[in-house]
């Protein structure tokens, strides 16, 4: 897979980085296959700019190798398609007038956008990724295929109009040209228009020590700070910023172009004290301890297997070094994923269904962001996440 080094920060242009956590050559984490010792390796390094503080990750894979074909569906979490029809319950209601347009960047199967049942709201996807857009389509969710741009948010207002509300989850981290995302945001924004979107928070990924999220889909991780001063180029300001319990701990928040900025200085102090070292070394105590669990595990002939097959869960995996000998399989309630196997690892991802009745003296759950939702489909079983190898 073709890849470029980071030369210069995507938000600010400057070029003075500092090291934050080396994975080393890690296979993209979504590249699930038949084959899959074969899948190359790229270089997995997480830095952060000195002038603007926005920490990304050194390398930018091929996004069209990454996004053209996708294994990840929204709908695969019951409590994710509820969160998301809250969000845009609540944006349309404050934001969108009668027969107004909402844009979703990154529409995934449409998920959020189906949720939406004023009847009057016209409703619009943009996502990269032909099969699984084929998925929304299906749903009636009108979806352009395409990387959402300046040039293509041009094309929208000629067919469509301007929108009221664009919104835009879990998306802006993937984006290396990110400023020409918020340049047909703000063109394709009508004057009172809102953009919400929803980021992971760099804050909760280093306090949480979320290093699994470090993968090459995610260039950057977002703090307040750079996002403010991406926002600012292009006219928008932040009027709201909502903590949400999800995906490891994420902000919603809502930029306009005339609303009341919101106080942002509480929120850049936490991210000038950030811990680094303490999220290295917390990082790599969970490496050694969850690997030493499964060794002792094995060596006591005791059954474990993963549950689910979450991008972290191939960052976890690989950067731990367990291999089938320590998690012989995985199980994820993904068709698009099962029968295929983890880069880097191997391990077959099988269905939910294949432990039915199965002895397990272990699960470990990949997907810790949805324990809760796994751990009530296993009643009685034993669980695990790698937080707690701490
Ligand atoms: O940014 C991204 C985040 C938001 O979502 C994308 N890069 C891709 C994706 O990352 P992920 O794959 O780490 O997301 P999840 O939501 O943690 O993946 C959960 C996985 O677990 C899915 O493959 C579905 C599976 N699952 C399951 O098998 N049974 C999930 C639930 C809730 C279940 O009950
Ligand atoms: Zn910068």
């Amino acid at each position: 897979m073709k890849y470029t080094e980071v030369e210069s920060c995507r938000v600010c242009g400057g070029n003075d980085f500092s090291d934050r956590l080396d994975l080393g050559e890690q296979p993209p984490a979504n590249a699930f296959s038949m084959t899959p010792f074969e899948i190359p390796k790229l270089p997995l390094r997480l830095m952060q700019c000195g002038d603007c503080g926005l920490v990304q990750i050194g390398h930018v894979a091929d996004c069209s190798e990454l996004f053209s074909r996708y294994s990840f569906l929204t709908s695969s979490s019951s409590r994710m398609a509820a969160h998301f029809a809250s969000l845009m319950q609540q944006a349309t209601s404050r934001h969108v007038p009668y027969g107004g347009l909402v844009v979703e960047i990154g529409s995934n199967d449409g998920t959020a956008l189906a949720s939406i049942t004023r009847r009057d709201v016209r409703k619009l996807g943009v996502d990269p990724a032909q099969n699984i857009a084929a998925v929304a389509r299906e749903r009636g969710i009108e979806t352009r295929v395409e990387f959402f741009c300046e040039e293509s948010a041009g094309a929208i207002i000629r067919e469509h109009g301007q929108a009221s509300l664009i919104v835009a989850c879990n998306v802006l981290g993937h984006i290396h040209e990110v400023s020409s995302v918020i340049a047909g945001v703000d063109l394709l924004l009508t004057p009172g228009g809102a953009f919400v979107f929803e980021v992971p928070y760099v804050c909760e990924m280093v306090t949480n020590t979320e290093f699994d999220t470090i993968y090459h889909e995610h260039l950057s991780y977002f703090g307040i700070g750079p996002l403010a001063r991406l926002l600012e180029k292009h006219g928008l300001r932040l009027s709201k910023i909502e903590p949400q319990d999800v995906h490891g701990g994420t902000i919603r928040c809502t930029a306009t172009r005339n609303g009341n900025a919101c106080d942002l200085s509480t929120w850049i102090q936490r991210e000038r004290e950030m811990d680094w070292s303490g999220f290295a070394s917390r990082s790599n105590g969970i490496r050694h301890n969850l690997h030493e669990w499964l060794v002792d595990l094995a060596d006591e002939g005791m059954t474990v297997c993963g549950y689910g097959a979450p991008a972290k869960g191939t960052v976890m995996l690989n950067y731990c070094g367990i291999g089938e000998d320590l998690l012989p399989f995985v199980v994820d309630s993904t068709p698009l994923k099962q029968s295929s196997r983890v880069p880097g690892t191997g391990q077959l991802i099988l269905s939910p269904d294949a432990i039915t009745g199965m002895p397990l003296d272990a699960i470990l759950i990949l997907a810790w962001n949805h324990a809760g939702e796994i751990a009530a489909k296993e009643p009685g079983r034993s669980f695990a996440t790698p937080q707690q190898f701490e």
